[in-house]
């Protein structure tokens, strides 16, 4: 049997990494073999562009378009080389950020066509998408408080408020419009009480 793919979304500080391996242990409980990756990452090629994607930097900044189409280079590099082979032997696939964070990113926040976007969504990927969407919703105020605690900022850490405004409003009108596909958890809450609705939510699932 073919394995889940789901993905987990949201703003920055939203608590999408600190849950992954809760998510994971809950589907190994239910006997699921899994796979946790991160977006943009998860192969060495494609590391080495998350790397050139969060560097700040001062000599040669990177356009919005540039950006995008370095999204999807590690994007097709992850999905070809990992996700699908391991989807195919029946593993399970938790993946911390996907496409959706592209049309929320690139499109919201930077700005970029989503015609564009889903163009060229549909010619790397073709129909391949998630079965599962979680959206880790936060105010991007509370997301930023805790993303400061953490110390010095990224590339993208460093955008402004209202950049991460248009991302989570963007979040939120694509879960109004897909409400089957992507799930929306309130991130403000305790990561225990995080955890159990993504559990209630997944149980679902299977
Ligand atoms: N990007 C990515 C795009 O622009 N387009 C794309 O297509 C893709 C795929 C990736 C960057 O790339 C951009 C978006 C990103 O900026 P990243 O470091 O992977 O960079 O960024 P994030 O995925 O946003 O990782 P973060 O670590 O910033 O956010 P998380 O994973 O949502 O948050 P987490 O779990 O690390 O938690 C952050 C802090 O909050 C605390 C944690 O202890 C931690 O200190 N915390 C909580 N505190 C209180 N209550 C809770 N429930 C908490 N949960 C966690």
């Amino acid at each position: 049997m073919k394995g889940m793919f789901i993905t987990l979304e949201g703003i920055e500080g939203a608590g999408k990494s600190s849950q992954l391996p809760k998510i994971k242990a809950f589907l190994e409980e239910q006997g699921h073999l899994t796979l946790c990756l991160r977006e943009p990452g998860g192969t060495p090629v494609a590391e080495e562009i998350r790397i050139l994607l969060k560097t700040k930097r001062q000599d040669d900044e990177i356009t919005p378009l540039c950006e995008l189409l370095l999204m999807y280079a590690a994007r097709v590099q992850l999905v070809e080389t990992v996700i699908k082979p391991a989807l195919a032997d029946g593993v399970d696939v938790i993946c911390d950020r996907h496409d959706l964070s592209t049309v929320a990113y690139q499109g919201a926040g930077r700005k970029l066509s989503q015609e564009l976007i889903a163009a060229l969504k549909k010619l790397v990927l073709g129909d391949f998408a998630p079965d599962l969407i979680l959206l880790f919703d936060l105010s991007p105020q509370l997301g930023m408080m805790r993303i400061q605690n953490r110390g010095s900022s990224d590339r993208f850490e460093s955008a402004s408020l209202a950049f991460f405004k248009r991302v989570r409003e963007c979040y939120l009108k694509c879960a109004a419009e897909n409400p089957e596909l992507i799930k929306t958890v309130d991130a403000s809450q305790s990561e225990e009480a995080l955890d159990r609705d993504i559990r209630r939510i997944i149980k679902r699932m299977l």
